[in-house]
């Protein structure tokens, strides 16, 4: 029976004209491309979505394969799909594409091009940490339950368009204090994992203060089995500390997500552990009681004796060489048990010492008052919008980070209803975190002296994990985007953290629901 041509040619046009399993136009997706935190440089929504299969691939050169690594790892659980991370994509295959190349000057180390069409995310940058940026721009494109640790059974689409990005601030930080209240590697780690979400690059660790000394230092072997040993955090919990593997891990591990480690030893005040620890360090030689109140501003190291230049510098150099990072902090603050003169001779003696170890000095904004603190960073911890003596060494080069405590301390009450977190310095909602420029917050300290913003969480109130989540997010994020973002808009930035609280409740962060925010779900 002879079929008529005109018949063939119907049945055979379907199979040539349609490219490869061409996916069924995807619903509206659940996500804009402007919703990310921090808020993108330049969004251009535009074109269909793509959808994310099981066919899906990632194809990543080699170069970039620490990244797609990263990625993948974030897409498997909630969608189950394989996701296999290849050197080339075959032809007609959904593919997230990651490569490094030339992609603009003005885009720096970290910023990053994103374009999304039907069958292709397209993802440049000129640097492995420009890649990793917009992984987690993607990571926010696609549907909250993304960040389900188990798989849903759901459309994965990613809308359409372009974006560029880019961080205004080199210096985007959050602190922990390890010292009043001893986290585990693992609770680390997970906050490493939270705050990369919003492109912080900086994890300062408070590794010693008043209660506690949390870091194995070899040459004081007591600092840690005295200073690090159960009982000795604030109420007689949270001991412990990082030995060298730890420590040498979690720094590994944070740069993996593009986060340098800072460490922090503080002095000459906030010494009372390491002092119960060798007695020679105090000035009458005899130990002083371990203490887990939180007075602050009592204990001094003895500026006068040699063997404390001994210690500072034995405890830099162990620092040093097991932090790959630029940064050593020394502390300075509230050394009210410090004369001003024997201040500023501890200063001029060990603010050398780091830059012998080829690490630049980093301290709280009370180092400025000494001359050698102009090649180093200060730490802006103040309550005022000026500060002379800062401004003069900003002048002869010191360079600024900042934490005014009542806008980017973390460990302050929301409000006065707050379980946990103090309140010195006020309460700090999460529009007051918000609503403030690093750059212009100093009237005497130019923006051009400013290398960023951190965000401190201290852990007197602090138990668990799920505290250190209560009072870190939100306002984390809205630090994160005043490090990034050069755009500053409350009610876009509102609407965006609304849209994220689902993303937190899918991992499980124990976040506060602000009532500032119109919680999506
Ligand atoms: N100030 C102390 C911290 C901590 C903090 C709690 C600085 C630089 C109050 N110093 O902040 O040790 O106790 O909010």
């Amino acid at each position: 029976m002879r079929v008529p041509l005109a018949a063939l040619l119907a049945l055979a046009l379907p199979l040539t004209a349609a490219p490869a399993a061409a996916a069924p136009s995807p619903a509206a997706p659940a996500t804009t491309l402007g919703s990310v935190i921090p808020a993108p440089v330049e969004v251009r929504p535009g074109g269909p979505a793509f959808r994310l299969t099981k066919g899906t691939v990632i194809e990543a050169a080699a170069t970039a394969r620490t990244v797609a690594q990263r990625l993948a790892e974030a897409l498997r659980p909630a969608t189950g799909y394989p996701l296999p991370i290849v050197a080339r994509a075959p032809r007609f295959t959904p593919v997230i594409s990651l490569a490094t190349g030339a992609v603009g000057a003005r885009l720096g180390g970290e910023g990053y091009r994103l374009g999304v069409r039907a069958n292709e995310v397209d993802l440049r940058a000129n640097s492995n940490a420009g890649l990793f940026a917009g992984v987690q721009t993607l990571r926010q494109l696609l549907p909250a339950a993304i960040d389900a640790s188990t798989p849903r059974q759901r459309r994965w689409t990613v809308p359409g368009g372009d974006i560029v990005d880019y961080p205004r601030f080199a210096y985007r930080g959050a602190m922990l204090d390890e010292a009043r209240h001893f986290h585990s590697p693992d609770e680390i780690k997970r906050y490493i994992d939270e705050i990369s979400r919003f492109k912080v690059n900086y994890l300062h660790l408070h590794l010693a203060d008043d209660q506690g000394w949390r870091i194995q230092i070899d040459s004081w072997p007591r600092l840690a089995q005295v200073g690090g040993a159960p009982g000795t955090g604030v109420d007689g919990v949270g001991g412990g500390y990082l030995t060298k593997a730890q420590y040498r891990d979690l720094v590994r591990y944070a740069a993996d997500r593009y986060i340098t480690i800072v460490p922090e030893i503080d002095m000459p005040g906030h010494v009372n552990a390491a002092q119960v620890a060798y007695p020679e360090l105090t000035c009458d030689g005899v130990a002083p009681p371990p203490r887990t109140d939180t007075d602050v501003g009592y204990s001094s190291l003895c500026i006068g004796k040699e063997v404390t230049y001994r210690f500072v510098e034995d405890v830099i150099r162990e620092l040093a060489a097991m932090t790959p990072g630029p940064y050593l902090h020394i502390g300075g603050d509230e050394a009210q048990a410090t004369t001003p003169a024997d201040y500023l001779t501890f200063e001029k003696r060990v603010l050398p010492l780091v830059a012998k170890y080829g690490k630049t000095a980093y301290g709280w904004n009370e180092i400025a008052a000494a001359p050698a603190a102009r090649k180093a960073v200060a730490q802006y911890w103040g309550l005022d919008t000026s500060n002379a003596t800062l401004a003069a060494a900003v002048r002869q080069g010191t360079r600024v980070v900042m934490s005014p405590a009542n806008l980017a301390y973390l460990d302050q009450k929301y409000n006065p209803q707050t379980p946990i977190g103090l309140d010195w310095a006020g309460y700090i909602e999460v529009r007051t975190a918000y609503d403030w420029d690093p750059g212009t917050r100093l009237s005497d300290v130019p923006a051009a002296a400013v290398l960023g913003v951190e965000a401190p969480l201290w852990s007197e109130t602090l138990r668990k994990m799920a505290d250190i989540e209560f009072l870190a997010f939100p306002r984390l994020a809205a630090i994160a985007e005043l490090g990034w973002s050069r755009s500053h808009d409350w009610n876009s930035f509102r609407s965006r953290l609304g849209a994220y609280g689902p993303r937190w409740d899918a991992q499980g962060v124990n976040f506060y629901r602000s009532t500032q925010i119109d919680w999506v779900g």
